[in-house]
């Protein structure tokens, strides 16, 4: 897929407030500070569209981006940081499960983890979820240059394994080199099948 043009559409909390366009939807979903809005500024080759930030707890609304004006991509607030008050992380959750449950064009979801880490509760609850709702989804291991080849490798095993997955069903990601890109890319264009042209 190429992508030709990116524009940011709204940010929103509740149903309500979501675009009301009914383009196929793909939302980035994952642990705060693993990298989701990172992701997405490489895959539109735009460096600071989606706000960024070294501290966990930057993405805190619903972001709406319309992808050659055919394609949404949605950056979801990231869950599981604990430094966020207890307020804010009380409204995370429903936020985005209102979201992953009334979003009636959400064709498929890019779920990152941290390649150092070990898939978790949030995780697993996560994609038993989506395959109960027959949502699709894309396993991302994110910041992969932070590991030598070597490392980068027995993760993936170890990441798989964990999650009874082949190892080409998961994809290695870093926003550094790049790695990663064409294949989400190629991902979400198969996901949206048909459809798109
Ligand atoms: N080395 C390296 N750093 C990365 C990579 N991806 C993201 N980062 C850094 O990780 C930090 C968090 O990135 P974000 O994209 O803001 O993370 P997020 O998942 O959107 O976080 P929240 O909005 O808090 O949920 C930033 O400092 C990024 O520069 C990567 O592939 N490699
Ligand atoms: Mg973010």
């Amino acid at each position: 897929m190429i992508i030709k043009s990116v524009e940011f559409i709204k940010s929103a909390v509740k149903p309500s407030q979501y675009p009301e366009y009914d383009f196929l939807e793909i939302a980035f979903a994952g642990r705060s500070n693993v990298g989701k809005s990172s992701l997405i500024n490489t895959l539109i080759q735009r460096k600071e569209l989606v706000k960024t930030s070294s501290k966990p707890g930057c993405t805190q609304l619903i972001n709406f981006f319309l992808v050659n004006e055919n394609l949404s991509f949605v950056d979801l607030p990231g869950y599981g940081y604990a430094k966020v008050s207890k307020k804010i992380r009380s409204q995370w959750q429903p936020m985005v499960n209102l979201y992953l449950s009334n979003r009636k064009s959400l064709l498929g979801l890019v779920l990152l983890i941290d390649i150092r880490r070990d898939p978790e509760k949030e995780e697993f609850g996560l994609m038993d979820w989506l395959e109960v709702h027959g949502i699709p989804y894309l396993l991302v291991l994110t910041k992969s240059d932070k590991l030598s080849k070597t490392k980068q490798e027995k993760r993936l095993l170890s990441i798989c394994s964990q999650m009874s997955r082949e190892k080409n069903k998961v994809i290695l990601f870093s926003t550094r080199t790049k790695t990663g890109r064409d294949t989400i890319l190629e991902e979400i264009e198969s996901l949206m099948g048909g459809y798109n042209e």
